[in-house]
């Protein structure tokens, strides 16, 4: 089994000046991350605009990042719909092209009961080999799962763990108490050093797109024992990433990434297009940190 531990880039989706995904340029964003250090990918969730995708544009997605990180990462794809036979189908497609996990947000829209999204992930882990790690996000998706709920899933064989894309840190430490051979991945990059002092066992993210040597080294620093540099290292990270909130995160990590050479496009509507003064001001205060 590859390793689950470590920093995994939530990969953003480039898109070409016709608005259609830019292979050529997702792959480089693949091999610019390997060279950094990074565990593996989150491929198609919410920072790769997921929900934005067509069915046909996610599994070229799925395979373009197969086909550039070969086995020299671990991947796992984001399966997330709200549909269980749409979400099972695209586990199953992955499985077919060598992914080593999948992953998926609660289903959304209809505010579905949590007994009925807990029968949503129980079928996406019965329906293939690989493992599934459950996406908590309630802030987004707007289910919470309970401490209790949450157990049961990860009480399943086919499922590895969670990603933890919340500030309640007591329900992090009480599912990490339950479950110490279980994978919790921090979600939120800003508070990672939070979620290494809860006992984390990586993280996925979207600001790895271009800064995961910096989490690489606060994971590291941290597992040292040398916390307070890992505290400075998370303090200057989170300057960015003020910056980044304060134009829209995604929309701002792509001109990050232009800024620096790739050619990411813009983010789909209704996600913001950025003025020049924005850009700007990601220049001025982003690039002197990198
Ligand atoms: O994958 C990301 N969450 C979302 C996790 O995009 C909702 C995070 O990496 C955030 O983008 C990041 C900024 O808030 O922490």
């Amino acid at each position: 089994m590859k390793n689950f531990k470590g920093i995994f880039t939530a990969l953003l989706t480039p898109f070409d000046a016709n608005d259609n995904v830019n292979t050529a340029e997702l792959k480089k964003l693949v091999e610019w991350n390997l060279e950094k250090g990074v565990t593996g990918f989150y491929v198609a969730g919410s920072t790769g605009e997921a929900f934005l995708l067509s069915e046909e544009e996610r599994r070229l997605v799925y395979a373009t990042v197969k086909e550039a990180a070969g086995d020299r990462a671990t991947l796992i794809a984001h399966v997330g719909a709200v549909s269980t036979k749409q979400a099972v189908e695209y586990a199953k497609y992955v499985e077919s092209i060598g992914y080593d996990a999948v992953s998926a947000v609660a289903p959304f829209y209809y505010k579905f009961s949590n007994a009925q999204v807990m029968e949503h992930y129980t079928a996406i882990a019965d329906s293939v080999k690989i493992p599934l790690v459950i996406y908590n996000i309630p802030a987004f998706s707007g289910v919470d799962l309970s401490v209790e709920e949450a157990s049961k899933l990860l009480s399943h064989d086919n499922i590895l763990g969670i990603k933890y894309t919340s500030n309640d840190f007591f329900k992090m430490q009480q599912l990490r108490a339950r479950f110490p051979e279980k994978i919790i991945y921090n979600g939120f990059d800003e508070i990672m050093v939070c979620g290494l002092s809860m006992g984390v066992d990586g993280a996925i993210g979207s600001t790895y797109n271009f800064m995961a040597d910096k989490f690489i080294k606060i994971r590291d620093l941290w597992e040292s024992g040398n916390i307070k540099a890992a505290q400075e290292l998370q303090a200057q990270a989170n300057i960015i990433i003020a910056a980044l909130i304060k134009v829209g995160v995604m929309p701002g990590e792509k001109a990050v990434l232009n800024l620096l050479g790739f050619d990411f496009g813009v983010c789909r509507k209704p996600f913001d297009t950025l003025t020049d003064e924005q850009i700007e001001y990601l220049k001025e205060t982003i690039l002197p940190l990198l």
